[in-house]
């Protein structure tokens, strides 16, 4: 009887603001996956990996009962839900903040100014627990979608809703007053059905690949020629996730540097490498990186 191998099955958005960064990151990952074309789950050729579609509210608890082995999912939505599920790792993308928002033309200065009021959100749980932690007593009125129009249509005194650029609370003439709570895109798994050991040794390689993605996304290849003579300064300035690698050039005094470092760190110290005599300065994107 030919044996199955196990499958790892993980739960994405099917559609929405985290459906193409999961897409891409999967991809990243070198994991090859078809256009889902709507289907509800599809399969990785190179990768036992079954990729399921699911609305981004239902992933927790998929996840949680064992339908889904993993889950890419807001971390606002595992908070809010309160599943027995456990984050695995942070995923860098999707990142926002639930704030409280209060007309434009309302003083609300310190969070006691809450008090007595009511708080239209989505979230209510997350809401509460803000509350409770600093001593308010304030009532949630929960309203799925369109948070926003709730103070003007004077269902609400104020709303607590994920912000990312501001302009839909700008628009609805609200402004931020006070931060709820921070989130991010997290890979979550199952605190009631843990993974089997084939399983488990599947997910250890799918971190793996996640983590060389992300390392390499946030840093560069950064190549230059310097004068031997500066290369211990140039050293110290370098903020290298390794040790950098020298070669030798046929100009004696010269030496070849390469080293990765972060990506938002070059413009910082390019000034000061070519006060040291640095030149022919090639920064180059890295694909993927295993530390
Ligand atoms: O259909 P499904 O239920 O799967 O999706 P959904 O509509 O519930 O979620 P979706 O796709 O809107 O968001 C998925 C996740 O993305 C959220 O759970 C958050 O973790 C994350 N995320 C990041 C955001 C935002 N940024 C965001 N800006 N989720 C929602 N918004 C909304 C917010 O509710 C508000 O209406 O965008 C508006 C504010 O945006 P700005 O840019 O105007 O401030
Ligand atoms: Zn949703």
């Amino acid at each position: 009887m030919k044996e199955i191998k196990p499958r790892l099955k993980l739960a994405i958005q099917k559609k929405g603001r985290l459906t193409d960064k999961s897409l891409q990151l999967i991809r990243d990952a070198g994991i090859g996956i078809e256009d889902s074309n709507e289907r509800l789950m599809i399969s990785a050729k190179n990768f036992p990996i079954d990729i399921l579609f699911l609305r981004d509210d239902d992933i927790p608890e998929y996840v949680q009962d064992g339908v889904a082995d993993i889950g890419i999912v807001g971390y606002n939505v595992v908070f809010e839900q309160n599943s027995e599920v456990s984050v695995i790792k942070k995923l860098g993308y999707g990142k926002c903040k639930l704030m409280i928002a209060v007309p434009e033309n309302e003083e609300v200065i310190e969070i006691k100014n809450l008090a007595g009021s009511r708080i239209a959100t989505s979230y209510p749980n997350i809401l509460n627990y803000f509350l409770e932690k600093n001593s308010i007593t304030a009532t949630a009125i929960l309203i799925k979608g369109s948070v926003e129009i709730a103070p003007s249509l004077g269902i609400a005194d104020y709303i607590c809703d994920i912000v990312s650029t501001g302009n839909t609370l700008k628009m609805n003439k609200l402004k931020k007053s006070f931060e709820v709570f921070d989130s991010e895109a997290v890979l979550i798994k199952s605190e009631l059905f843990p993974l089997n050991t084939e399983k488990e040794q599947l997910l250890t390689q799918l971190i793996t690949r996640i983590d060389s993605v992300m390392i390499a996304q946030n840093s560069n290849y950064l190549m230059m020629n310097a004068p031997k003579k500066n290369l211990e300064e140039i050293i110290t300035i370098l903020p290298s996730l390794k040790s950098p690698t020298l070669l030798p050039l046929a100009d004696e005094n010269m030496i070849a540097i390469h080293a990765v470092i972060a990506k938002d760190i070059f413009w910082q110290i390019n000034g000061k490498l070519q006060n040291l005599g640095a030149s022919d300065l090639l920064l180059l994107p890295i694909n993927n990186m295993i530390v």
